[in-house]
């Protein structure tokens, strides 16, 4: 199978890649990135040496630059990561998250048509259901939860899934959806709340907690929403929205203390900031029927997964150094040229 993944210099894209790359030894894949700010080509840099593997540099909202790539690679399945994905950013500037998170999609779907009804897979995220109360613990999001939108992000991450479920009883093209909880794991751009923390408490900085941070998020290890992902792609059926998650819901606050725990730093460098405008309060995620269906199910804890990720950003600290300082905006130059 030759899979096109879109926005696979990001964080959970790469994750898919490398996840993809190592269990299939008879796929190919195609990464389509745009590489904005959040886009780091040296993530793939050892998926490039693998002659599966194929990068191109392009915009998922660009209609001739998507079809000239589907009419040379002619891809068996499209697995869509491309977004821009950070709520803060959204609220600033909400314009360029309709583009790429409604349009681009759109755009990747007319090419999936064209070239003979492609399979079509959208990553999409538990924030399109909202958020649900902080003392409620019985309630939980599924499939059948409304759509109930709190940021410019996450509507625009809603209104693409609408487009997705129309594209499927319109046209009968064959599509599915996962709406995933939050994940964590390496890669992870450090401007999201767990390697922001872990950068900034390396660096000694302060480390700014919105509201109270009682907020809290459900937490997904990054590999096995690839899984899900997967099986999905393989097994799922066609119309079908699926929400993954492992029942890990954690507060904010509690979150930010383990990291300097672990790291040996004092809580003191904790520094409670303005809230987040629509700050949602908290997700869960009820994942029954990817369970029932798929057999899918968390293969890595909380407790292992957090020791993991923050080994990782102990071991790879030029990684997000470089972001931090700006010079990862270099490697375009230096691996891309290569090709
Ligand atoms: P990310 O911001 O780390 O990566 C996004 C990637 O998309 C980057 O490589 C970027 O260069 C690329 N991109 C952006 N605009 C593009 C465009 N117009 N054309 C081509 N490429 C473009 O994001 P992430 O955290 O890896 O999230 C990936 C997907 O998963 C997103 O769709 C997001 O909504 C969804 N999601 C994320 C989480 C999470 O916790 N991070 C949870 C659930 C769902
Ligand atoms: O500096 C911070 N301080 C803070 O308290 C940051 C960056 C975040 N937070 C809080 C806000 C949230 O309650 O931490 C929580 C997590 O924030 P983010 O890492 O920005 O994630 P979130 O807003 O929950 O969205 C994430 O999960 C769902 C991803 O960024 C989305 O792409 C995904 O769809």
């Amino acid at each position: 199978m030759k899979i096109l993944v879109t926005g696979g210099a990001g964080f959970i894209g790469s994750n898919f890649v490398y996840y993809m790359l190592d269990r299939y030894p008879d796929d190919q894949i195609v990464c389509l990135d745009k590489l904005t700010y959040a886009g780091n080509l040296s993530t793939l840099e050892s998926a490039m040496r693998d002659p599966r593997f194929r990068f191109v540099r392009g915009d998922i909202a660009d209609v001739q630059a998507v079809d000239a790539l589907f009419a040379s690679e002619r891809p068996d399945a499209v697995v869509n990561f491309a977004a821009e994905s950070h709520v803060d950013r959204s609220i600033e500037d909400p314009q360029i998250f309709l583009v790429t998170n409604i349009l681009g999609t759109q755009v990747l779907m007319d090419a999936c048509r064209k070239y003979g009804n492609i399979r079509y897979h959208q990553v999409s995220t538990d924030e399109v259901y909202g958020d649900l109360p902080l003392d409620r613990p019985d309630l939980m999001f599924t499939e059948t939860t409304p759509i109930h939108t709190s940021s410019p992000y996450s509507s625009s991450k809603a209104g693409a899934d609408l487009l997705v479920q129309a594209y499927y009883r319109t046209y009968g093209l064959p599509i599915t959806i996962s709406r995933c909880s939050n994940n964590y794991g390496p890669y992870h751009f450090p401007e999201k709340l767990i390697p922001l923390m872990i950068s900034r408490a390396l660096a000694d900085e302060s480390l700014p907690v919105y509201g109270d941070g009682k907020n809290v998020r459900d937490w997904l290890y990054v590999e096995d929403h690839c899984d899900a992902i997967d099986r999905i792609l393989r097994h799922g059926r066609i119309g079908e929205v699926y929400n993954v998650g492992g029942h890990n819901e954690m507060s904010n606050i509690d979150i930010v203390k383990l990291i300097l725990r672990r790291l040996g730093k004092p809580e003191s460098l904790i520094t409670y900031v303005k809230d987040r405008k629509g700050h949602d309060l908290r997700y869960a995620i009820d994942p029954t029927k990817i369970h029932a269906e798929l057999g899918w199910l968390p293969k890595t804890t909380f407790a292992d997964g957090i020791v993991k990720t923050i080994d990782w950003y102990l071991d790879n600290r030029k990684w997000w150094q470089d972001i931090v300082s700006g010079e990862y905006r270099k490697d375009y130059q230096r691996l891309y040229a290569q090709k």
